[in-house]
């Protein structure tokens, strides 16, 4: 990418920053002007400008997601960052990618909320030749809308959590009782929530004795994931199994069933299965609260830097890159774990 564009683009940052803050010719305070002196100074330094439109701040994952992009897309590692939290809104992430095409940005990152409904906006980046690097969750476009998409296998994710339920069945010698499960879902047509479905429902498939009793959209927040939990232990007395779709609604669960006068982990009446496996859920499964957490790294900035200067570079990278990742439960030594844990 020459530096003309990037100057050029820049220069429309500046003016969109004007436009956007309301900061124009009729109100001129010390306070407003200030911000556009700091992006005078970015433009200088020829810096690539990167608009990063996020999810939201729902749970821990994301939180370590935001500030793993954060930390690796710095003006020191060579980029300017616009980032927007779109607080679980797809027409916000509408609003913050239709911004980012009229400030020029060099590069658009998207962490999509659901997987429908971007064919327009990304026809539209494509239309003004911005690249579009997926991250986390993916979307239901053409292959040619978007560069690359980093993330998990949240099927395999899904489909791990129902072979450990089996073996753990197994272990308990209650392979074949009829074993009722609810499911936390996390925010419906997300990737996450789809995949880690779909994976858990192909083990269940080969097991007639399993019954979902109900399948609920927490949207993969703690305070859902206590209020959905606590309306299912109303309506259903004989739950044997929570599969949580994040760590944060596994939380919210916990609550609920204590608070009901219930019990759940290793030794309690109810299993947790959950997804994340952040730092929080070592504390909760060394408490023997939650029995396993199917890890999802969220630690994309490394690799989202190593991309964005490979194709600055003019090379190419590959279409679907996937993080590694592995599962935590109360049979390992949680506490040495924990120690080295990045999230
Ligand atoms: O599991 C959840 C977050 O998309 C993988 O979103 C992500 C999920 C993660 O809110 O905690």
């Amino acid at each position: 990418m020459n530096n003309g564009k990037k100057i050029k683009g820049l220069a429309v940052v500046f003016g969109a920053f004007l436009l956007l803050t309301g900061c124009g010719a009729k109100e001129q305070s010390g306070s407003e002007t200030a911000p556009v002196q700091q992006f005078e100074t970015e433009m200088d330094e020829n810096l690539i400008a990167v608009g990063f439109s996020q999810v939201g701040a729902e749970s821990d994952w994301r939180a370590a997601n935001t500030e793993s992009i954060q930390s690796a897309l710095t003006p020191e590692n060579g980029f300017y960052l616009i980032y927007e939290d779109a607080q679980q809104k797809q027409e916000n992430q509408f609003k913050a990618i239709r911004n980012f095409i009229l400030q020029e940005v060099d590069y658009i990152v998207l962490s999509p909320i659901v997987e429908n409904g971007w064919d327009t906006v990304l026809q539209e980046a494509k239309d003004a030749g911005i690249p579009v690097i997926l991250v986390d969750r993916k979307a239901q476009v053409d292959e040619d809308l978007y560069t690359c998409w980093i993330g998990a296998d949240f099927e395999s994710e899904g489909r791990r959590a129902g072979e450990w339920l089996e073996q753990y069945l197994k272990e308990q010698g209650r392979a074949d009782e009829e074993i009722n499960i609810v499911t936390l879902q996390g925010t419906l047509d997300s990737s996450a929530q789809l995949g880690r479905t779909e994976g858990f429902a192909e083990v269940m498939a080969e097991h007639d004795n399993w019954n979902m009793l109900e399948m609920r959209d927490a949207d993969f927040t703690q305070a859902k994931g206590q209020e959905v939990m606590e309306s299912l232990l109303q309506k259903y007395d004989d739950i044997d199994v929570v599969v949580s779709e994040n760590d944060n609604m596994a939380f919210g669960a916990v609550d609920a069933i204590q608070e009901a006068g219930r019990s759940c982990g290793p030794d309690g009446e109810i299993t947790i299965l959950s997804f994340d496996a952040v730092r929080a859920v070592f504390d909760a499964m060394l408490s023997g609260e939650i029995n396993v957490s199917f890890e999802c790294n969220p630690l994309h900035g490394p690799k989202l830097q190593e991309i964005i200067k490979t194709l600055e570079n003019g090379g190419s990278v590959d279409k679907i890159q996937y993080m590694e990742e592995t599962y935590f439960d109360t049979d390992m030594d949680l506490e040495e774990l924990q120690k080295t844990r990045a999230y």
